[in-house]
């Protein structure tokens, strides 16, 4: 079975106002410096690079309550959000869509949803992200997108600064966690409340990362088959394996697991939107392990 090899439309956005390190909104562009492109256009993916979105600063972003940069934030998921939803008269933007993205999932992953309408949503990450802005901990609005996502949560999340045009729209039935291992209390009650699916890292030690895949995929298309939106945070990946992130937490996906998501969501030949790194993005769109070869290869003859 060959992989779905996709057009792809890369949507860089250097952002890093949804926590407090510097360094994030180098990511794109190294990306890039990695080669990505002519990488994935040698393993037979049209690319195209919209390149890097441009975000509006705001001098006077006061906390509301602890959420800090609440107008930066929202301003900048708006922008993205703008990119990757496709202009009128253009139905599509490409096959799908990858976009480098630290707490622009807002954007994203509301984008997707305006393109394609009813989506499903698998959130890889050590952390849930889906605090509110009156549970957050600690004010950083990369713990909270999930919260401003779904339907379920419209009536406990206030309207920030720049928040005003979102709109809900994902379903919780519609979203599966892979690699959970540092979930805040409320973040807890409120998987539980809305019995969200969620594989931790205890399930994927049970079961091991191709029933949790196997699992998650049927768990999704039970129902009528959507489009997936996969928003990959670095950080579910051990961080002996992906030292860069802001937030290490130890007991994380291995590189092989890490991979896998990616190789197996492909192959499903799902749409699938994704926000994430080199490796991972490269199997997201078609690279296998096992290597990959066009389908008119010919062997040289001597
Ligand atoms: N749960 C914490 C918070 O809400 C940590 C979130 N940190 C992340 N998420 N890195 O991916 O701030
Ligand atoms: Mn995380
Ligand atoms: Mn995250
Ligand atoms: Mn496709």
């Amino acid at each position: 079975h060959h992989p779905h090899r996709p057009s792809v439309g890369l949507i860089g956005a250097p952002f890093c106002k949804g926590q407090p390190r510097g360094g994030v909104e180098g990511g794109p562009d190294l990306i890039r410096g990695a080669r990505l492109v002519e990488r994935l256009q040698a393993g037979g993916c049209a690319v195209k690079d919209y390149g890097n979105l441009q975000f509006e600063e705001f001098a006077d972003d006061e906390p509301v309550g602890v959420v800090k940069n609440a107008k930066a934030v929202g301003s900048a998921n708006q922008s993205c959000r703008r990119r990757c939803t496709p202009k009128e008269g253009r139905t599509h933007l490409c096959d799908h869509v990858a976009v480098s993205v630290l707490s622009l999932a807002i954007g994203s992953i509301h984008g997707h949803a305006a393109a394609v309408g009813e989506l499903s949503v698998v959130w890889v990450d050590a952390h849930a992200d889906i605090n509110t802005p009156m549970t957050t901990e600690t004010g950083n609005l990369h713990g909270q997108p999930m919260s401003f996502l779904l339907r379920e949560l419209r009536s406990k999340t206030p309207t920030l600064p720049n928040f005003s045009w979102i709109k809900p729209c994902v379903s919780a039935k519609n979203l599966v966690y892979i690699g959970l291992r540092d979930v805040d209390p409320a973040e807890h009650f409120i998987l539980k409340l809305l019995g969200v699916k969620a594989f931790s890292m205890t399930e994927v030690d049970q079961l091991g990362i191709s029933r949790v895949m196997e699992q998650t995929c049927d768990y999704l298309c039970d129902k009528v088959q959507k489009p997936i939106h996969l928003s990959y945070d670095v950080d579910a990946v051990d961080p002996s394996v992906t030292p860069a992130t802001g937030t290490p937490v130890i007991g994380g996906l291995t590189y092989r697991e890490g991979l896998y998501v990616t190789e197996y969501l492909c192959q499903t030949g799902d749409p699938v939107h994704v926000g994430t790194a080199v490796d991972l993005l490269l199997g997201c769109f078609g690279r296998q392990r096992e290597g990959n070869h066009a389908p008119d290869y010919q062997l040289p003859l001597p």
